[in-house]
């Protein structure tokens, strides 16, 4: 049996639910102030979802809702301009304590350091956004705390695509089997089975209920906290600590 060693995280929806009053208020920001008169609902963004990462979703929205923005010359340059701007207004949102971690978030990540167990993530989103959010919910040596902070355009292809958690599994010098991934989305799932990580935690967020987490060893509303036997709303009585995160991995690692 491969022992638990690390622990990967995704950040939008997992950490923190940070789409729909992080993400979304923040790309709108930076329509507005190009002028444009482009406004993403919660419903439409829900939609718009579909595609992940910040310039892909800009990209897919024009090709979907604006075809004839297609055309405007420049056009890649104007929306990595775009998101840059998104990227500015989203770390000032974030700074103005706009956006908290999840239940459960600091307890499991307190609880694994001084377990020695090893931390990384694994996003789609741009790396500063992954830093300030680390910073705001836990000060300046939190990103420390993070062996491998895997992010954004460092691989070419987005979830689903598995390439980010490759790419966090080869700089941590770990195999898939010695991981348990923490993921909340469908797209996530997707990404992580297709790095063969089976000892996978779903923790649903805003967006993504009724997805297809098809795949993942266990599904549930979110980390939650002691003495909060709803919060994780497995109906199990109790929140996700490191031991059931090791009876996790075990359970499909182990002997069986
Ligand atoms: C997160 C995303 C990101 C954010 C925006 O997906 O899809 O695109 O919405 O981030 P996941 P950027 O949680 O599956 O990694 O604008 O910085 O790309
Ligand atoms: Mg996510």
């Amino acid at each position: 049996m491969v022992p638990l060693q690390a622990l990967i995280f995704d950040v939008d929806g997992t950490l923190a639910d940070t789409e729909a009053d992080g993400h979304r208020p923040a790309f709108n920001l930076a329509f507005q102030e190009a002028g444009l008169d482009w406004d993403w609902d919660r419903a439409l963004y829900g939609e718009l979802l579909a595609v992940t990462g910040g310039k892909e979703r800009i990209r897919h929205f024009l090709e979907r809702w604006r075809p004839d923005e297609l055309e405007r010359p420049g056009l890649t340059d104007f929306i990595a301009g775009l998101h840059r701007r998104k990227t500015h207004h989203y770390l000032e949102l974030l700074r103005s304590g706009a956006i908290p971690l999840r239940p459960g978030v600091r307890r499991l990540l307190e609880e694994a350091r001084a377990a020695g167990l090893r931390l990384a993530v694994a996003t789609t989103t741009t790396p500063e956004n992954v830093i300030t959010l680390l910073e705001c919910a836990g000060g300046a040596e939190w990103p420390g705390w993070f062996e491998v902070i895997a992010a954004g355009d460092v691989v070419p292809a987005k979830k689903p695509a598995p390439d980010i958690f490759h790419y966090a599994l080869d700089r941590l010098g770990l195999p898939a089997a010695a991981c348990v991934a923490i993921e909340d989305s469908a797209h996530g799932v997707r990404a992580a089975l297709g790095a063969d990580l089976r000892a996978l935690l779903v923790t649903v967020s805003t967006y993504t209920g009724g997805e297809d987490f098809r795949g993942a060893a266990r599904v549930v509303a979110s980390l939650g906290e002691p003495g909060d036997p709803a919060a994780n709303g497995a109906g199990e009585g109790d929140c996700i600590d490191l031991a059931a995160l090791v009876a996790l991995h075990g359970g499909i690692y182990g002997p069986g």
